[in-house]
């Protein structure tokens, strides 16, 4: 660009070439000005981007999992997966199989240690457990689970220092579980799985192998211990064993073994109600995006799982800027169990507390909040095995001891928890689940979903 003297413009005067340039000063002159509206012209470029960028992200749907460990985020994203990113779910389903062979041999195992403890117990009893000489040969025969255990953990990535930190606890009578939980890095294990595999379009079909260990081998000793897994899980002196210890197996664990004789087997492949059952702990924060579509329209949701345990909550705080919503998971069957972490805190009032904590932050007192009052069908077996409530919540006073009363009665607490804590007055969604129901939850989640996009569009008008 060349610029021309107007005396009738008093900047012009300011930037006027000078009178008695030469052609050689004015060639440079000239190209030091190019390069000038050149850098000129791709800072503003950059700032267009910027702001398309900035446009684009309000249109993203941020939603964070929160609640405290075993509260069912993951299995919460599971189900977001199943019903907004079908085709890449039915994709992983085959990666799941080692998840769930190792839940499954976890549970035997747990039982198997239940079992051994208390046998070394009954020997002092004056009234012991009618056990059999079938016992002692049921746990022999099923040992070499303890390899399997260990060889589906290095398959999944579990490192062997790990490995002896979750190794199962010893006396069914000083803890409330017969072992602790283990766990794999989440986000890891599937591409750690894959990269163990031989590589083709049937990879997931293929058997893995890693450090010396084959999920081939591992899957037949599995089923060729089938029927002694059945026959361990259905002996009716077992079963007393499991209630005279009070032995608390995984939340879980019942599914697995039930469903044993279809697990248990050389072409088992999961199913979606299997999947959402795998349990495996979240150890770092996991961030899911998918498309979900509404009226035609389609908008891309990010969902963030974070781990619950108290150890990870701090790692919570960083996500709260910029979410559009919270959906807290309270397990309301929880009222009689202690945090794993620290067993003097009631499960139940951890979760009231960290509700109360979300609620009052200024961070978040524009976000939506839903809150998920979760493992409502625990909660119904419970009442049904007769657990009275108003025994670990004195609050609860006499009001009927059954589950629709309970949940009232806890919807109501959280509700008033959201009035009195909040900044400024605002709505809460409240609904009661089951999220290991696939099918219910699918339709929680379209109603969880028009809510999100209603506020979302409030906000993004009032802006
Ligand atoms: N019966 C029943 N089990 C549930 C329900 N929700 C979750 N679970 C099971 O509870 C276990 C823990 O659920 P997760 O979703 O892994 O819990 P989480 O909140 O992600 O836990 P962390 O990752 O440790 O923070 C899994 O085995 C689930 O299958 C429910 O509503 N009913
Ligand atoms: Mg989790």
């Amino acid at each position: 660009m060349v610029f021309h003297y107007d005396s009738s413009d008093p900047l012009a005067v300011v930037t006027a070439p000078p009178p008695d340039e030469t052609p050689v000063e004015q060639a440079a002159r000239e190209e030091r000005e190019a390069e000038a509206q050149r850098i000129s012209d791709q800072i503003d470029e950059e700032l267009r981007a910027e702001r398309v960028a900035l446009k684009k992200q309000e249109h993203i749907v941020k939603v964070l999992l929160l609640g405290q460990s075993e509260s069912g985020k993951s299995t919460t994203l599971k189900n977001f997966r199943m019903r907004f990113a079908r085709n890449k779910w039915v994709q992983e389903r085959a990666s799941w199989r080692t998840v769930l062979q190792l839940n499954l041999v976890r549970s035997v195992n747990a039982v198997l240690q239940a079992l051994q403890d208390a046998f070394d117990n009954e020997e002092e009893e004056e009234d012991p457990l009618p056990f059999t000489d079938t016992h002692q040969r049921l746990r022999l025969r099923l040992l070499p689970l303890r390899g399997v255990e260990s060889d589906l953990k290095r398959l999944l990535g579990v490192k062997a220092e790990d490995m002896l930190e979750n190794s199962p606890q010893t006396s069914p009578r000083l803890s409330p579980r017969t072992s602790t939980e283990f766990y794999v890095r989440s986000r890891n294990w599937r591409s750690f799985l894959q990269a163990s595999q031989i590589n083709d379009s049937e990879s997931s079909r293929r058997p893995i192998k890693h450090d010396g260990v084959s999920s081939q081998d591992a899957t037949e000793v599995i089923s060729s211990c089938k029927n002694d897994i059945i026959a361990l899980w259905t002996d009716r002196v077992v079963r007393e064993m499991l209630q005279k210890y009070r032995v608390r197996l995984e939340d879980s664990a019942s599914f697995f073994l039930d469903n044993a004789e279809r697990l248990a087997t050389r072409d088992y492949e999961p199913n979606d109600d299997d999947i959402v059952r795998a349990r495996l702990r979240t150890l770092d924060i996991q961030e899911y995006e998918m498309n979900v579509a509404e009226d035609g329209e389609s908008r891309t949701w990010v969902i963030y799982d974070v781990g619950g345990s108290r150890t990870q909550r701090n790692a919570w705080l960083p996500y709260f800027d910029q979410v559009t919503a919270i959906i807290f998971l309270a397990p309301i069957s929880c009222f009689d169990e202690r945090l794993q972490e620290d067993p003097r805190v009631n499960r139940l009032e951890d979760s009231f507390i960290l509700w109360k904590a979300i609620c009052s932050s200024k961070l978040l007192s524009r976000t939506t909040l839903i809150i998920f009052l979760n493992k409502v069908d625990v909660l119904e077996y419970k009442i049904a095995n007769g657990v009275m409530v108003n025994r670990y919540l004195p609050s609860y006073g006499d009001r009927p001891n059954d589950t629709q009363s309970v949940v009232k009665y806890l919807r109501q607490k959280f509700k008033d928890t959201v009035k009195h804590s909040s900044p400024e007055p605002r709505m809460c969604h409240i609904y009661s689940t089951s999220v290991i129901d696939t099918r219910t939850t699918a339709q929680t989640l379209l109603s969880v979903r028009d809510g999100i996009i209603r506020a979302h569009l409030k906000k993004a008008n009032l802006v």
